[in-house]
């Protein structure tokens, strides 16, 4: 008896080391295989008595029970062990935050022209908006470009098809040309009001016309500083009585509004516009900051010349103002110290999303 003890603490002990089903199988076959020690202990019986084979059979039966139940056991022990690391590898984290859509932002440059729009709304001036392409009409002649002005060149200017002859289509060059949309429809509604003759040029009463146009332009150069597509925003001012003590002092204002410094300090300085005369380029100087003590240009001006009061339909005896034109896209490089133009339009979301 004491030797079917003996296998079945050897065959649980075996059982027990056993830590993949296969070392387990191996082990079964020590105990219960053909040739495993059970199998010999049964041939052993061959030479008893019919009553030593009665007792000593049930004595081994007793004991191979002994040893399946083992194995089942053990069977079952690493069943169980691989199903919970299985659970542990393929465990989800349900208190994890949900993966989310991006919020978005606007671009640096959009975020500028409200900036821009907000703040000469704030002065009273009224935003237009209109088409992106325009005649040559509007673009230069309206706006007193002679004919053979480089900038009407093809080389300068992007043509599109659907024109005439007489009247060439072209991606806008500034956005002046929405000035003058502008300034005709308002002379239009008064001078309609008053029942004056469309024919003329109007000299009745009307209010000042006061207002910017931002929006995209176009023209054929490329490089760091100079993109094909690049942004403007023309302002506008006309009147009986707009000098240009009015534009020194609502440009003053917006440059010191735009870039939150009241010491900023302006410089009007004597240039050449078709439409304007006379012109002057507008330069900032920053009291501190990394760009303290440089003449920074950021815009162009001038009191709106003769001709182009003429096309709005105004008598140029009477009205009188001032316009200029920004450029958002270096008012942005300017505001956060970004030095190639490029970056904007790249669409890298690394870069934008600094911005927001
Ligand atoms: C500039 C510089 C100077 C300008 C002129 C006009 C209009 F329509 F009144 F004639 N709008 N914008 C103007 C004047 C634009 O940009 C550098």
């Amino acid at each position: 008896m004491t030797d079917l003890f003996e296998i079945v603490d050897a065959a649980t002990a075996a059982f027990a080391q056993a830590v993949t089903p296969a070392e387990l199988e191996n082990a079964k076959a020590l105990f219960l295989g053909k040739s495993g020690r059970m199998t010999e202990l049964m041939k052993g019986m061959a030479a008893l008595s019919v009553d030593e084979k009665k007792s000593r059979g049930a004595a081994i039966n007793v004991a191979k029970q002994a040893i399946e139940a083992a194995l089942t056991q053990r069977r079952q022990a690493l069943a169980d062990a691989e199903l919970q690391l299985q659970l542990q590898a393929e465990a989800l984290d349900v208190t994890l935050p949900g993966r989310q859509r991006g919020a978005g932002g606007l671009h640096p440059v959009s975020l500028t022209l409200e900036r821009i729009e907000a703040i000469f709304g704030s002065m009273g001036f009224d935003v237009a908006q209109g088409p992106e392409i325009e005649t040559d009409w509007f673009n230069f002649t309206a706006l007193n470009t002679p004919e053979d002005h480089p900038a009407r060149s093809m080389h300068d200017t992007f043509y599109v098809e659907g024109g005439t002859e007489k009247a060439p289509l072209l991606l806008r060059t500034h956005t002046s040309p929405m000035q003058i949309r502008h300034a005709v429809q308002h002379v239009k509604k008064y001078r309609d009001a008053v029942g004056a003759d469309s024919s003329a040029l109007f000299s009745g009463d009307m209010p000042e016309i006061r207002v910017i146009a931002p929006g995209r332009t176009y023209r054929v150069d490329s490089d760091a500083t100079h993109s094909p597509m690049f942004h403007q925003c023309e302002g506008l001012w006309v009147g009986e009585n707009v000098s240009f003590k009015d534009l020194k002092f609502v440009f003053t204002d917006f440059c010191r509004t735009f870039f939150e410094s009241d010491d900023l300090v302006l410089r009007f300085r004597p240039s050449f516009f078709p439409f304007t005369e006379p012109s002057a380029e507008i330069d900032i100087q920053f009291a501190a900051g990394p760009l303290a003590g440089r003449w920074l240009e950021v815009a162009g001006s001038g009191q709106v010349h003769p001709n182009v009061i003429r096309n709005m339909g105004l008598d140029p005896e009477k009205f009188i103002g001032f316009a200029f034109g920004i450029g958002p896209d270096r008012l942005t490089m300017l505001r956060y110290g970004v030095n190639d133009l490029r970056l904007f339009f790249d669409g890298d979301i690394r870069f934008l999303s600094q911005f927001q």
